[in-house]
């Protein structure tokens, strides 16, 4: 779709609003709000290298990962960008241990933001890139005050729109209600996400796989299998497949859903519950991925996550 100049996110989220009658602009302001916390993020992340920001906090999360000094910020940016709109009754983040309330000073609302703040974020001091996560549902406790676990600890099928930021050649912001996935890149010369991406569709078939070989050895033996079927060469079904892997999930999804193929990060014998979490990466990613036409695969333990592949693809992976 050739860009329209000035199709700005938030002028398509107003326009997107007013196809839904009963829309009360709470997701439109959520949206808008988190766009300010990206722009931040982004003008952080782009002059990393030039200000103290790089390194280590010398804290670790929840995880038991290394904080970066830049995973706080963009924490922290999110947090004071969302805190006041008066559309959340609670949120939580991949840096906090707890659920974050909140302030008692702000209007509380119906909405719940889940979000991981800078995902892939070991890859920050080499310069590539990484993303903001994000995951809203709609609250599920009873009566207007502060929100709870059970409203965070929602199924990924409850959600109501999921998106990421990618900070890279580029920062996109991409996001789906369900209706389309959309891709707004920022033009930091006006300081506007400006509609570049829409209705991303994923390709049919692709011929990329991406996943960390260097776990090979303790994969489950049919994955070893389909990862080796793919190596094969059979012009028929186009392969072998080549290999990309940045070990940024925001940055392979992306990729996956622009050109197609299969991203994997499959549980295995050093990590029998698998790695990436949940409710901060698979539920919102899978969302994203099956709106746009791609099977998303989220087998808990076993976190498979496959999109974009023909279906003789996913029929070979399903005879592992
Ligand atoms: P590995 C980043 O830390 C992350 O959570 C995802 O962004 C990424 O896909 C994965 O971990 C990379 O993990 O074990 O391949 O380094």
């Amino acid at each position: 779709m050739s860009q329209t100049p000035f199709m700005t996110l938030e002028r398509y989220i107003i326009e997107e609003e007013r196809k839904h009658p009963g829309a009360t602009g709470a997701l439109s302001r959520i949206l808008s709000d988190l766009s300010i916390a990206a722009k931040i993020i982004s003008r952080e992340v782009n002059k990393a290298g030039l200000v103290e920001i790089l390194g280590f906090t010398g804290d670790t999360n929840v995880h038991g990962e290394s904080v970066k000094k830049l995973d706080m910020y963009a924490h922290d940016m999110i947090f004071k960008a969302m805190d006041h709109g008066g559309q959340l009754c609670i949120m939580a983040s991949e840096e906090e241990e707890d659920i974050i309330h909140i302030p008692h000073h702000f209007t509380i609302g119906k909405y719940v933001l889940l979000f991981d703040p800078l995902d892939g974020s070991s890859n920050i001091d080499a310069n590539v890139n990484i993303g903001t996560i994000f995951s809203i549902f709609k609250r599920v406790s009873d009566g207007e005050g502060p929100g709870t676990l059970e409203d965070c600890l929602q199924p990924g099928m409850e959600q109501v729109v999921a998106g990421y930021v990618i900070y890279g050649s580029s920062t996109m912001l991409v996001y789906t209600t369900g209706e389309g996935v959309h891709g707004f890149t920022l033009d930091p010369s006006i300081g506007e996400f400006i509609l570049s991406h829409h209705n991303i569709r994923i390709p049919e078939k692709g011929k990329i796989y991406s996943i960390n070989e260097g776990n090979y050895k303790y994969w489950h033996p049919g994955l070893k299998k389909y990862i080796k079927w793919l190596q094969e060469e059979d012009r028929k079904t186009e392969r072998p497949y080549s290999t990309r892997y940045i070990g940024s999930m925001v940055a392979d999804v992306h990729r996956t859903i622009l050109y197609g193929g299969i991203f994997m990060y499959p549980a295995d014998s050093r990590n029998p519950k698998g790695k990436l979490r949940l409710m901060y990466e698979c539920n919102p990613v899978s969302f994203i991925v099956e709106a746009c036409g791609g099977p998303s695969i989220v087998n808990l333990p076993d976190l498979i996550i496959i999109s974009g592949p023909s279906p003789c693809l996913l029929k070979n992976l399903n005879n592992i």
